[in-house]
């Protein structure tokens, strides 16, 4: 069957649904082959990540709540609990502990309400339903992109540095009092790049204009690394002027996906958010989904409890150290980094870097191109081991050459 994604490679009778059920240990069977060619993130192939493999203790908690339904907090009180629970959590790590939070499916849906309730806010002000200015790094994530193609938006798009942060005085330029939000972000997924957050919030908070801070990649690094004493700015509540964070616990959280949270500073922008779900007992939404696992909200709440600020300070300390392990593998193999790295994500300087990491893949390895960029692009998470950095860099070395 041909789909968006290519031709099955089943046959017919194994893609259609069948007249009669198969024993499950059939099923099984051809399901061992349906994944045949998915990678294990323990085996050491896979580079290309900012998600990895969910903590135990998250496996555990996800498998034991697979009912419940965070569109339902009536037959599940606890989901409820949970959420105030993370955003509280979560509130306090990002510098401000009363933050309001939504638990979301990721970063493209937590993005997605941030630009939502600007341009509610922007119609609300200004009457009418014309586009709303949002102004933009050009390093945005590409889920701005979508959400720009649903939303009555004018995306304005701010010019990079060499180390592919926003600049923030060529973003400042295109901010007025009516732009209707900036957003900013602390780690791209490209090239985990940290924009200067302080320098940005400086120029909106004295306009009055909301910040939205994009802390998908970067939101449980950056609070850790800093801790640790790396040298990253300030991204969060703690700087004046930001009025909403974007994180994901599925990405370096340890939690299973679908698993994103919105903080907001202002209670007045859950409003903005606010659909009445029409049922007695039963919370309004503030987020894009109705029917929605909260077995992922229960697995973030025990990880969290889990971990603590001292275990996740221990994997990023871990994760920083392997990033520091593959530099000098690079280095040592002749290839050029195209940048120092702020957080886990290495780029490379490389002639075709597309032919490179297509003969890597016969090799079995997945990288990435960072195609606006042009540079090969290898993300560094705590499923690999040093043997298996070493295994890459000597696959690349032997592909290409540097
Ligand atoms: N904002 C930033 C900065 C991101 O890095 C991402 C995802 C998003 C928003 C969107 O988040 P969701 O995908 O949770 O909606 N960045 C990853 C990326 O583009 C997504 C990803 C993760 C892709 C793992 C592949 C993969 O194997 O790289």
């Amino acid at each position: 069957m041909e789909t968006l994604l290519g031709s099955s490679t089943f046959p017919a009778e194994t893609g259609s649904l069948p007249e009669h059920g198969r024993a499950p240990d059939t099923v099984l069977e051809e399901l061992r082959e349906l994944c045949r060619d998915d990678h294990d993130y323990a085996g050491g192939t896979v580079f290309n990540s900012i998600c990895s493999a969910p903590l135990d203790i998250a496996r555990r908690v996800f498998a034991q709540h697979l009912d419940a339904n965070m569109g339902d907090n009536r037959v599940f009180p606890s989901l409820r609990r949970a959420e105030a629970d993370l955003s509280a959590m979560f509130g306090e790590l990002l510098g401000h502990p009363g933050a309001v939070g939504v638990t979301t499916s990721g970063g493209t849906e937590a993005n997605l309400l941030v630009v939502l309730a600007a341009v509610r806010r922007y119609h609300d002000r200004h009457g009418g339903s014309g586009p709303a200015r949002i102004v933009l790094p050009e390093s945005a994530h590409f889920s701005f992109d979508k959400i720009v193609g649903m939303l009555p938006v004018e995306p304005v798009y701010a010019p990079l540095d060499d180390r592919l942060r926003v600049r923030p005085e060529e973003l400042t330029r295109l901010v007025t009092a009516d732009t209707a939000l900036v957003v900013a972000t602390a780690g791209t997924s490209e090239a985990g790049a940290v924009d200067d957050v302080p320098a940005v919030a400086e120029h909106t908070a004295a306009l009055g204009v909301p910040l939205h801070v994009d802390a998908a990649t970067g939101g449980f690094l950056i609070p850790f690394a800093r801790e640790l004493g790396y040298d990253l700015p300030p991204f969060a509540f703690d700087v004046p002027g930001v009025t909403s964070v974007a994180l994901d616990p599925h990405k370096y959280g340890g939690v299973p996906i679908p698993s994103g949270h919105l903080l907001l500073r202002d209670r007045a922008d859950a409003e903005l958010l606010r659909t009445a779900s029409h049922y007695r007992g039963t919370f309004d939404h503030h987020g894009l989904l109705g029917t929605r696992p909260g077995a992922a909200v229960l697995a973030a709440w025990a990880v969290l409890r889990t971990l603590g600020r001292s275990g996740y300070r221990e994997l990023v300390k871990e994760v920083f150290t392997r990033r520091d392990l593959l530099l000098g593998m690079l280095r040592d193999a002749g290839f050029t980094t195209a940048m120092e790295p702020q957080l886990t994500v290495v780029t490379v300087r490389h002639p075709e870097p597309a032919r490179l990491v297509d003969a890597l893949e016969r090799r079995g390895f997945i990288a990435s191109v960072a195609r606006r960029y042009g540079l090969l692009r290898l993300v560094v998470h705590w499923h690999q081991t040093a043997e298996q950095l070493r295994g890459l860099v000597d696959a690349m070395a032997a592909a290409d050459g540097p």
